[in-house]
């Protein structure tokens, strides 16, 4: 493969120690990499949280018949819905077809998603046996070797411009589901065992931790040139308990990850808490729709320091065309052009979508950002 030098100066984030695995110079080049590092880029990148879905077609035919943890065990299956929704929307970027919470299973939690019901995991992690019964951090990580098949596979059929993007679910986010068994709305649970057993609670977060860390590393062998951290609940924390119990463990995590692979950092109704997420040693920071991006990219430093990732309403999809665009030239607007601008939407694509919505908001973007 052939290497490449950074094409402009390095940006003062934290971790961009320019081009450390040595990536082919398209991948170094692409718009989504260059946003993620600061650098100006000819339009500006898009890609769509949950971009491969059950709103697809495609994904719903090949699902049709199986589980879906069963699809993402399967690499060529994964890899399949993986490149067809890239293709089909012409985002810049792709994400591997898995699920945050397989990591969980691999620790020794049965899980389980349930026809049209969220995820159950069985056995709760409610006391410090739970977390002391939790399997062998590096026999976990080996444990989802078929991930890293589906990323070795995925990375083989894209286009050599597209990167891929690897992801896991944070650990504050992870902990929350171990301990509530499922989804939750208050995370009751969650914040009884924060609060009640704050020893027990940091042994998860560094059994988590010692996870994930290598696992992201394994994505990264296996071909991902930027990872995503899903930290979906953490919003519902204040900034007190997040400094507490979860800021330590974000950031030993990234600490701990390839340098040179920019990390984005995505958590909603996180506005409060941006500055500290980005302070962990984000990359970029992912913004949801309810957190202003311009403020927000200013209070997690500016451009030049860190990059955005954001922000359309995915509801807007759901709408007339007309406000669709109008929505998101708000976003572009807010972003006014500035160098590491991603476009995406503040949350995942709605099962409801109409595709064809989705793949005009891409050309939309693409075409008003010619630069
Ligand atoms: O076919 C089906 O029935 C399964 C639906 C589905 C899909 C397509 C689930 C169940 N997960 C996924 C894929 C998925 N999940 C991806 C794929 C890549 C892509 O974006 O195209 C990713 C990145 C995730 C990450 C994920 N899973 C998150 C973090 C992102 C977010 O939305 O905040 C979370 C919280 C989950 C848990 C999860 N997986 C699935 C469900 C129904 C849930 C629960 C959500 C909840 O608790 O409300």
């Amino acid at each position: 493969m052939p290497s490449a030098t950074p094409s402009a100066t390095p940006r003062l984030g934290i971790r961009s120690a320019g081009n450390v695995r040595q990536l082919s110079a398209p991948l170094w080049d692409s718009h989504f990499l260059r946003a993620c590092r600061g650098e100006p880029t000819k339009r500006t990148p898009v890609w769509l949280m949950r971009q491969a879905g059950r709103y697809m077609q495609h994904y719903r035919g090949i699902r049709s018949g199986r589980s879906f943890l069963d699809l993402c065990k399967d690499p060529a299956m994964a890899t399949e819905v993986t490149l067809y929704a890239r293709e089909w929307l012409g985002v810049d970027a792709a994400i591997i077809f898995s699920d945050i919470l397989v990591v969980l299973e691999a620790l020794g939690l049965p899980l389980a998603f349930a026809a049209g019901d969220g995820p159950t995991l069985s056995r709760p992690v409610r006391d410090a046996a739970a977390v002391h019964a939790l399997g062998d951090p590096i026999k976990a990580a080996e444990q989802l070797s078929y991930v890293y098949e589906a990323i070795r596979r995925t990375v083989a059929g894209l286009p050599a411009d597209i990167p891929l993007i690897g992801f896991c679910g944070a650990p504050y986010t992870l902990a929350a589901y171990a301990i509530e068994g499922g989804s939750s709305r208050q995370f009751a649970h969650t914040k009884t065992f924060m609060y009640g057993d704050p020893g027990a609670w940091h042994a998860l977060q560094q059994r988590l931790v010692l996870t994930l860390i290598p696992y992201l590393n394994a994505q990264i062998t296996a071909g991902a040139s930027c990872v995503q951290v899903f930290d979906s609940w953490v919003g519902h924390l204040t900034r007190a308990d997040f400094i507490e119990f979860v800021q330590p463990h974000l950031t030993a995590l990234v600490a701990g990850i390839a340098p040179g692979i920019p990390v984005i950092l995505f958590g909603t109704e996180t506005g409060h808490l941006s500055d500290l997420i980005a302070g962990c040693g984000a990359d970029v920071i992912g913004v949801d729709t309810t957190t202003d991006l311009s403020a927000n990219w200013e209070r997690c430093g500016g451009p030049g320091r860190i990059a955005v990732q954001g922000n359309l309403d995915p509801c807007l999809l759901l709408g007339p065309r007309e406000r669709l665009l109008a929505g998101a030239d708000s976003v572009l607007k807010a972003a006014a052009g500035r160098p590491g601008h991603i476009f995406n939407l503040g949350h995942g694509v709605i099962k409801e979508t109409n595709p064809e919505q989705a793949k005009a908001l891409v050309e939309h973007v693409h075409a008003r950002t010619q630069r």
